[in-house]
């Protein structure tokens, strides 16, 4: 018999979350996988386009299909007592959940989405439902939280656990074999506007704050044959807006990316691409920043963190200042408007002085760009994170919180100091959004 399978993107319980192209794609390409060998049903609470949402005022997308969610006030839980800062569950109401399982239940198998370790309350909650209205299910967690927490998460009550990358245990307990050359299961949603691709796994860089390095390993290109037909599959589904979520997009371009865009262009494939989880600066000369704009990227968000070469040096080299300089230039004369070049600064690492960061973002600013900044989430089992123990009790996922860290290291005052100045400085760009 062909086993009934619920997938699930939590709620998520934080100070703060914006749509900012966010989709569960680790639990989409594992059900894609396992495309036409189990019956899907999708439960996403951060469905921007689910009917409920569309009655309440204020949902609406921007014009590149970001948006805010649905959410309400609640209380701040015992860890973050202490930030003086509003707590929401971000999501569909819970009762819409209980009732989806009321008429569509029983599964067999649950996926639950885990995404930033400090949203496991959302997690928590979907797991107490589904137990409650759907006993019988057996819960399966996979991704970020599940994968850097794994002891942590071993207590929501889930009956297995999917972490890392090596996906042959979940095969194994599913006791269904699947077709990677799928792409994922996007048809699964009702109505889609924005879709996510991945062209490769991994990063060729180790900076000291990341856990990208650890859990990927050395840097891979998926295949394009897939990449491309997923690509297919989002625009006959009517997507106008895709978001990358390669964390080294532009590594090895003429073997990953410069393949897939040539190829967009043979297909003249009408469609925006965005950088949400920034590009490496270093990477983007004059042709490939041709390319990018010419193949329909609107958006690029650019990692840089600091201007320090000392702070660069001890944290892993990523990028430098004057590259960065050079990727803005060659990014604005290939046409890309400067209001959508955004370069993230990291605020709140532990090796970052007030002094630096503020230098930092007179140089982004001197560049004609935005700049953005990223608050720092200290991530167990990276060098950064671990140093953190100083500071928080790393055991406690909460406490990797990116709103909460800065205000714990610098204080409230001074956090809201640098972002009004950042807010400032972008005004005086007198660019557009
Ligand atoms: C895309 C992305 C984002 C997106 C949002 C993604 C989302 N849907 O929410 C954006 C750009 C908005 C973002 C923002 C941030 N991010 Co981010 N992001 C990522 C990234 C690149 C991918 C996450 C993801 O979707 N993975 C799922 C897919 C893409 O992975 P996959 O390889 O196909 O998955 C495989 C397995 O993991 C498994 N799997 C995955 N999911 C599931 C689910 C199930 C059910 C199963 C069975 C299996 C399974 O199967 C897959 C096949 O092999 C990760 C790094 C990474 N490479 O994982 C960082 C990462 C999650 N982000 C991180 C950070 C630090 C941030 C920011 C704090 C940065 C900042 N300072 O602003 C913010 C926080 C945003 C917020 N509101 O709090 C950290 C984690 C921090 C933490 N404490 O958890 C990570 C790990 C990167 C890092 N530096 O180490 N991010
Ligand atoms: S370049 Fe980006 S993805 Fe790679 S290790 Fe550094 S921060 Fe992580």
């Amino acid at each position: 018999m062909t086993p009934k399978i619920l997938l699930v993107n939590p709620p998520i319980y934080d100070f703060a979350a914006y749509d900012f192209w966010l989709k569960p794609y680790g639990m989409l390409t594992i059900a894609g996988h396992l495309r036409g060998k189990a019956e899907f049903k999708l439960f996403d609470y951060l469905d921007r386009l689910h009917p409920f949402v569309a009655t309440q005022k204020g949902r609406q997308s921007d014009r590149w299909g970001r948006g805010r969610f649905f959410c309400k006030k609640i209380p701040r839980p015992a860890a973050l007592g202490a930030i003086p800062r509003y707590y929401r569950r971000f999501g569909l109401p819970r009762d819409v959940f209980r009732s989806f399982l009321e008429q569509r239940g029983p599964f067999d198998f649950a996926f639950v989405q885990t995404t930033m370790t400090y949203w496991y309350e959302g997690v928590q909650e979907a797991i107490e439902d589904i137990r409650s209205v759907c006993p019988q299910t057996k819960i399966i967690l996979g991704g970020n939280y599940v994968t850097l927490c794994n002891s942590h998460a071993q207590n929501l009550g889930a009956d297995f656990l999917a972490a890392g990358t090596n996906l042959e245990p979940l095969w194994n307990y599913l006791g269904i074999s699947p077709d990677p050359k799928q792409p994922a299961l996007w048809e699964i949603y009702n109505k889609l506007n924005v879709g996510v691709l991945k062209l490769s796994d991994g990063c060729p860089f180790n900076c000291t704050y990341c856990s990208v390095p650890k859990v990927y390993g050395e840097f891979k290109a998926r295949p394009l044959e897939r990449s491309l037909a997923e690509l297919e599959l989002l625009c006959e589904l009517g997507v106008e807006n895709i978001a990358f979520y390669d964390d080294a997009l532009l590594f090895d371009s003429e073997l990953v990316l410069v393949p897939f865009l040539n190829e967009v262009l043979k297909r003249d494939t009408k469609v925006n691409f965005h950088t949400p989880n920034a590009l490496n600066a270093r990477f983007i000369t004059r042709q490939l920043a041709m390319l990018m704009v010419q193949a329909g990227f609107k958006t690029f968000y650019l990692g840089f963190e600091s201007d320090s070469l000392q702070w660069q040096k001890q944290t892993g080299s990523k990028v430098l200042y004057n590259e960065l300089a050079q990727a803005a230039s060659h990014l604005i004369s290939a046409g890309a408007e400067p209001a959508n070049i955004t370069v993230y600064q990291i605020l709140g690492h532990p090796h970052t002085s007030t002094g630096e960061l503020e230098a930092t973002m007179r140089f982004v600013n001197s560049l004609g760009i935005r700049g953005m900044l990223a608050d720092f989430s200290p991530i167990p089992g990276t060098p950064d994170g671990d140093y953190c123990r100083k500071w928080v009790d790393m055991d406690e996922p909460l406490l990797h919180n990116k709103t909460a860290f800065p205000i714990i290291l610098l204080g409230f005052d001074e956090t809201n100091r640098l972002k009004d100045l950042q807010r400032k400085m972008n005004r005086k760009l007198k660019t557009q959004d």
